[in-house]
C-alpha cells in the first residue's frame, strides 16, 4: 500500500499514525503542514500490527530523504520509538489521548526513550500534533525560503490575532 501524499509534489514530511482511530488527532498536523505549504505523505502504520511496513517505511523515509517524520500513537506508544530504531530521519512522537488514561500512556511511552535512540515528544493530542507539524515546519525553513516566509506569516498573523482581540478594550 503506498502513502497518500497532499498533491503539493515529493513528500518532504512523512505523517504516519498506529490506527485509523488517531486520524482526528493527526487531523491537527495535515491542516498546519497544508497551511504552510510543506509536501508531505500520510499513512496508517502499526508498530505491533504490522511491524514489516514499519520497517519499510523506515527504509522509504531515507530513500526520499524526509526531513522528519511525524509519528502519532496511543496507549503502549512503541510506533515513534521503533521508527526511530530503524532510521536516523528524526521522529516527532505525538501522544495520542487514549480512552483507558487520557494519554498519560501514550506520553510516558514515547518521552521516556532510553538514551541512544531519541525521539522529540509533543504534547497530548491535537495541540502536539499541531506543533510537531510547526516544528517540522521550522526544520525546513532553515534551508527553505519559501516556507520560512510562511511560517513567519503563519507567527505574525497569531500574534496580531492577540492584539486585535477587542477583549480587553471592554474590560
Ligand atoms: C495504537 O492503539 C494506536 O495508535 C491507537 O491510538 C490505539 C488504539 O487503536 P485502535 O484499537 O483504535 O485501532 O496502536
Amino acid at each position: 500500500m503506498q502513502p497518500v501524499t497532499d498533491g503539493q509534489g515529493t513528500p518532504r514530511v512523512g505523517v504516519v499514525m498506529g490506527s485509523r482511530s488517531d486520524f482526528d488527532t493527526m487531523q491537527g498536523a495535515l491542516d498546519v503542514l497544508r497551511e504552510l505549504g510543506v509536501p508531505y505523505e500520510v499513512r496508517v502504520l502499526s508498530a505491533h500490527r504490522t511491524p514489516h511496513l514499519l520497517a519499510s517505511y523506515a527504509a522509504r523515509a531515507e530513500r526520499l530523504n524526509l526531513s522528519c517524520i511525524i509519528a502519532g500513537a496511543g496507549g503502549a506508544a512503541h510506533l515513534p520509538g521503533m521508527l526511530a530504531a530503524f532510521t536516523r530521519v528524526p521522529v516527532l512522537g505525538v501522544p495520542v489521548q487514549s480512552r483507558a488514561l487520557g494519554g498519560q500512556d501514550s506520553l510516558l511511552s514515547i518521552v521516556q526513550m532510553p538514551a541512544g535512540i531519541p525521539v522529540a515528544t509533543f504534547a497530548i493530542g491535537q495541540a502536539g500534533a499541531k506543533n510537531a507539524a510547526l516544528f517540522a515546519a521550522a526544520l525546513l525553513a532553515t534551508t527553505d525560503g519559501a516556507v520560512r516566509e510562511r511560517l513567519d506569516a503563519f507567527r505574525q498573523t497569531q500574534t496580531q490575532a492577540v492584539l486585535d482581540d477587542p477583549f480587553f478594550e471592554d474590560h
